[in-house]
């Protein structure tokens, strides 16, 4: 065997032996490279007598086509084995049910909270958001609350650590701060009265147990202009409670106190009970608004009168949907909330 047939036959082995592609790189650069084996012999060819230099070159030819044949069929059946490879453990069953993008829903509190803005929306009353930090003036002293009133004592409401005195401030007890913001505005921009508008929003009570949670959320509402009367309070709540639960109930004005309003009165709907019978269930609080309110941010009793009211958003959304126990809506158990997605 000549000595170039030699190398090609182990040139052929190696390349058979070859299990990578870079193992089939570095024997392409080992052989036909710029300094390849194979290419050295090419470069000696001249100097060889004349008389041989055309059977060795026809020979080196012939090795160099052989052997760059092989490394590209190696390249290939290694691809091909690789692919198989991959296509053996990363099958994909096309008959598999696809993945759904989950959709979400509202808590059931936000749906109400939408409700609410959007039924007194429709009888013109503006949407109002404030904060939840106040102070003493807007959350009780505008409003007409005593000095000494249950609902200031440290037991029932969360004051801020370390403040006292006038200033000091709160989180909110009712979302009544913002009807009094509003009014105070209307008053200095010269918009109002006659002013409508409601507020929604998180309030805090220092209060936990079966039926109270530390944080809820309210609705109020305000309409003050210059005639407005109990008759005028009576048929708005009438039609709201119509509207929210899309049903006719008898209902009633049941007497009752509020420091800001006088006269002041609960709501009652005529509840059918599943034994048939029927019960009276209180749904909201409110009356007309009182002088002293509306002395206190500026607006003159003799010339206005005003009505308000306010209610409980987790109470007013457990009647609707039948929920019986408020603390449902704050353990976030997707098998409660989905159903009102
Ligand atoms: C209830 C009762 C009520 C009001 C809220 C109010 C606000 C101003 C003036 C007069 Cl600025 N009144 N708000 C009036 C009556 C009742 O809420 O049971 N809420 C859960």
């Amino acid at each position: 065997m000549s000595e170039i047939q030699a190398l090609t036959q182990q040139a052929l082995a190696d390349i058979d032996a070859a299990a990578t592609p870079d193992a089939i790189e570095a024997l392409r650069v080992a052989l036909l490279g710029k300094s390849g084996t194979i290419t050295g012999r090419l470069k000696q060819l001249g100097a060889l007598p004349p008389e041989q230099r055309k059977a060795a070159g026809e020979a080196i030819n012939q090795a160099r086509d052989t052997v760059s044949t092989a490394l590209a069929a190696r390249k290939t059946a290694l691809a091909d084995a690789a692919l198989d490879a991959r296509l053996a453990t990363e099958t994909v069953d096309v008959t598999l049910p696809g993945v759904d993008a989950e959709r979400g829903g509202l808590h059931p509190i936000s749906r109400t909270l939408e409700r609410m803005a959007d039924i007194f929306g429709r009888l013109g009353f503006e949407l109002t958001e404030g904060p939840e930090i106040e102070d003493d003036w807007h959350n009780f002293e505008a409003l007409n609350f005593p000095p000494h009133h249950p609902a200031r004592a440290m037991h029932d409401t969360f004051y801020i650590a370390d403040e006292g005195g006038e200033g000091r401030r709160l989180l909110r007890t009712h979302t009544s701060g913002m009807q009094v913001r509003y009014m105070l505005q209307a008053v200095a921009d010269g918009s109002g009265p006659p002013l409508r508008m409601i507020s929604l929003g998180k309030v805090y009570r220092s209060d936990s147990d079966q039926t109270h949670t530390p944080m809820f959320h309210q609705c109020e509402g305000l309409l003050i202009d210059g005639h407005a009367s109990l008759a005028d309070l009576k048929g708005t709540l009438v039609e709201f409670v119509r509207a929210f639960f899309e049903r006719d109930f008898e209902m009633r004005f049941r007497p009752s106190y509020f420091p800001f309003t006088e006269p002041s009165a609960e709501l009652d709907i005529a509840w059918q009970q599943p034994d048939g019978s029927t019960r009276w269930l209180e749904v909201l609080g409110c009356g007309m608004v009182h002088p002293n309110v509306l002395r206190n941010v500026g607006i003159d009793p003799e010339k206005y009168t005003g009505y308000a009211f306010g209610m409980g958003v987790e109470r007013l959304t457990m009647l609707r949907y039948g929920v019986d126990d408020l603390r449902a809506f704050f353990e976030n158990d997707v098998r409660f909330l989905r159903q009102f997605a």
